[in-house]
């Protein structure tokens, strides 16, 4: 198996070179850009002049619109503070924009745009008609009141629901945006626009419009994917070991549907450091830590004295030395670089399933291929949340909910369909098990498609 590192497509090389020049601020999204760019190689080679002609490219590496805004909050001690607040609308060809918001201290453009530039192919890869966006805030949630959390939240969506709608634009979840964000914005957004629109926030409570299996899809869907692909390669889940970098609602999940099928989860972690557990993690304790108490991981020791704590410090997360079959990065992007994807070979791993979004560099993802660890990249393996919420969307839509079961199997479904479509389009361009190739050339099939349809708008 191999990836592609060279390209020798002109065109391809001057939208990418003119992409990189204009963008030269932005290394996430450039990072993005060129990974998906690099593996449609072929595909543009075939119509290159229809391409051309319409400008393609040119349209599809730049935002139909990037909104950023001023968020200003008042702290429980009467302090004010001014976050910056971002909303990628980068591409609408297939449906709505879609896409989570992200709380976090290190968000900048270029954050909010690799992903919401990887979130256009992996909502076209769901099949679900769902354009690509993302958004967030530098905001740092940690050891904020509940309070100052709502106070964030509101002055948030008294700016971003000018620009979003349930046929406009549907934020979610993401780092640091969980259910208890979501509802806030969400009654912010019902109080300034006087409507109840359900479908205008996805991954929204039980009580008043959330999908059953929605807080669980990500995680349980990397598992689906997973599943799928390591069955084509007749190898069975039961009795394999993994490592899960993260603690948060896509890691829990992973874990907790992971144990289901038999594998042992030794180790997790966040972003201090992480637990190992020789008998396997008790996901119940990382709930309690994570979910409720809003703690640290390393509290699992307090209950789990067999357990070893290893505080993050060297060049590469001590999680990662862990020796295990199954490696699944559910924290955040670019975790795994070439020196850790070398000590994860070299412990034998079998497979790597991006949880995260974009967790590996790309020599860490040149250097899996190469030596056949089966690689399941981000925007297929962890398109589960992002399926859900469209499910959410449908039934927002229906006035009537699914069960739990229905919807469990719908993702089900859906992830081994993208599994298919990612395989299929591998084979069919000469990637054979390069499923990130695979990924990329499905889902810019069907955007350029929907893209050369609409016209040059
Ligand atoms: P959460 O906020 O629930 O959890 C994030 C986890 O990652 C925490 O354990 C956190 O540790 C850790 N983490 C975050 N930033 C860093 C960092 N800079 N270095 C080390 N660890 C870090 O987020 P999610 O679980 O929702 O998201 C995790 C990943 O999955 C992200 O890449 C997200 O984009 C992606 N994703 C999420 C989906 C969803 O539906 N939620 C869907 C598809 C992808 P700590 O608490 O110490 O910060
Ligand atoms: O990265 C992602 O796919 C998400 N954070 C989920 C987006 C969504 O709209 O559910």
């Amino acid at each position: 198996m191999s990836g592609q590192t060279k390209i020798n497509n002109r065109y391809l090389l001057d939208v990418i070179e003119k992409t990189k020049e204009k963008n030269c601020m932005e290394p996430e999204f450039i990072q993005a850009m060129e990974e998906v760019l690099t593996s449609i190689e072929p595909v543009v080679a075939k119509r290159e002049d229809a391409y051309k002609k319409s400008g393609l490219l040119e349209r599809l590496v730049e935002p139909e619109r990037i909104i950023t805004f001023r968020v200003p909050w008042v702290d429980d001690k009467g302090e004010v503070h001014v976050n910056r607040g971002f909303r990628v609308q980068f591409n609408a060809s297939i449906g709505p924009y879609k896409g989570g918001l992200r709380f976090h201290p290190t968000v900048n453009q270029s954050i909010m745009k690799f992903l919401a530039f990887e979130q256009i192919f992996k909502n076209a890869l769901t099949g679900l008609p769902i354009g690509g966006g993302k958004g967030g805030s530098d905001f740092d949630p940690k050891g904020k009141s509940d309070n100052e959390i709502m106070n964030f939240c509101q002055s948030f969506m008294n700016e971003l629901q000018k620009h979003i709608g349930q046929d406009v634009d549907v934020p979610a979840g993401d780092i640091g945006v969980g259910a208890r964000e979501i509802g806030y914005l969400f009654g912010q957004y019902r109080k300034i626009r006087g409507v109840y629109e359900a479908g205008v926030l996805t991954g929204k409570g039980l009580e008043y419009g959330g999908s059953l299996a929605r807080k669980e899809a990500t995680g349980y869907g990397l598992i689906y994917f997973m599943r799928e692909m390591l069955k084509d390669h007749k190898i069975d889940l039961n009795g394999k070991t993994a490592i899960i970098s993260g603690s948060g609602n896509v890691a829990i999940y992973a874990a907790e549907k992971a144990m289901e099928y038999g594998i042992k989860v030794l180790a997790m972690s966040d972003s201090n450091g992480c637990v190992y557990d020789e008998n396997g993690i008790d996901i119940n304790t990382i709930k309690e830590i994570k979910e409720i108490q809003r703690g640290r991981i390393k509290e699992y020791l307090n209950s789990h004295e067999n357990a070893k704590y290893f505080e993050n410090g060297d060049t590469i997360p001590p999680l990662y030395r862990i020796k295990a079959d199954i490696v699944l990065p559910c924290a955040t992007q670019n975790d795994i670089n070439l020196e850790c994807a070398k000590v994860i070979v070299e412990n034998g791993a079998i497979a790597v399933g991006e949880g995260a979004n974009m967790p590996t560099t790309t020599d860490g993802i040149n250097y899996f291929l190469e030596h056949n660890i089966l690689f399941a990249p981000a925007k297929a393996a962890n398109a589960g949340g992002v399926a859900t919420s469209a499910l959410e969307m449908v039934q927002n839509s229906m006035r009537f909910y699914w069960s739990y079961e229905e919807v469990n199997e719908k993702l089900d479904i859906i992830m081994s369909k993208i599994y298919a479509r990612c395989k299929a389009a591998a084979y069919e361009y000469g990637y054979k098990d390069n499923y990130l190739a695979g990924a990329n050339i499905a889902a810019f099939k069907k955007i350029s498609r929907a893209m050369l349809a609409q016209g040059i708008i």
